[in-house]
């Protein structure tokens, strides 16, 4: 596979959306051909997911493993149709979540078996991991009262209890600490502008561009 698989991860609010559009026109400015996609919703069917698992909805609750499995479901999906055709063509895609975010959301937050965890990812994705995965550390009250300033309000995941989100951060932050050379971290909580420049250092760098 030719092209790279950029992933950008992070708790809710961290800035991953703004992120990507900077980083996606200043890709694009260079001539590179990029993809922006997203967990979980980036196919037809995701988006059906999506839509089952984030609705705001206190009738019908979902199981921690239903979750689960939902997420790795949209994921196999992604992978097949999105994924795998786009880097076989040579593009960029810039991916809003992948496998850690079912690790620090599932495992960490949800307290979910990670071996269960881990052999669903992989299930789902065959293998592809990313060639980077940015992650925009902020504090979880940051990233949540950025959100609670968007009119859209917050869906059935934000509204989980402040503990569930602390454990999500820690979870981020064993993964960045596990896994060096593919999760980078950068200080999501500087000024936008502040926080692409860094971020165009660390493509440049960890790409070789
Ligand atoms: N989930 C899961 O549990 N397991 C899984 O395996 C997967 C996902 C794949 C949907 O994710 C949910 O799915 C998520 C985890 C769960 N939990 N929830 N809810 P999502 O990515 O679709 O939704 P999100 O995490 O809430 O992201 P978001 O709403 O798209 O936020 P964001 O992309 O991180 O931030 P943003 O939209 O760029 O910025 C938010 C606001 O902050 C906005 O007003 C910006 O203008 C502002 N902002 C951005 N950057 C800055 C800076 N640097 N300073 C000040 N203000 C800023």
């Amino acid at each position: 596979m030719s092209g790279k698989l950029i992933v950008f991860e992070g708790v809710e609010g961290c800035g991953k959306t703004t992120q990507m559009q900077l980083c996606c026109q200043w890709l694009e400015s260079l001539g590179i051909s990029v993809v922006v996609t997203r967990e979980p919703g980036g196919t037809e069917l995701g988006l059906d997911l999506r839509r089952l698992l984030l609705e705001k909805s206190e009738d019908k609750p979902v199981a921690a493993v239903t979750e689960l499995l939902l997420y790795a479901a949209d994921r196999a999906q992604h992978v097949e149709q999105e994924l795998k055709p786009n880097l076989a063509a040579g593009k960029y895609i810039l991916c809003d979540r992948y496998i850690d975010s079912t690790i620090a959301y599932q495992g960490y937050g949800r307290g979910l078996n990670m071996s269960l965890i881990e052999q669903l990812n992989y299930i789902a994705t065959a293998g592809l991991t990313s060639d980077l995965t940015i992650w925009l550390d902020v504090d979880v009250e940051v990233g949540l009262s950025r959100k609670r300033g968007d009119a859209a309000g917050l869906d059935r995941i934000e509204q989980e209890a402040i503990a569930f989100h602390r454990r999500v951060q820690q979870g981020y932050s064993q993964l960045a600490a596990t896994h060096t050379s593919r999760i980078v971290p950068v200080d999501g909580s500087l000024n936008k502008e502040t926080v692409h420049s860094l971020i165009q250092k660390i493509v440049r760098q960890h790409l070789q561009m």
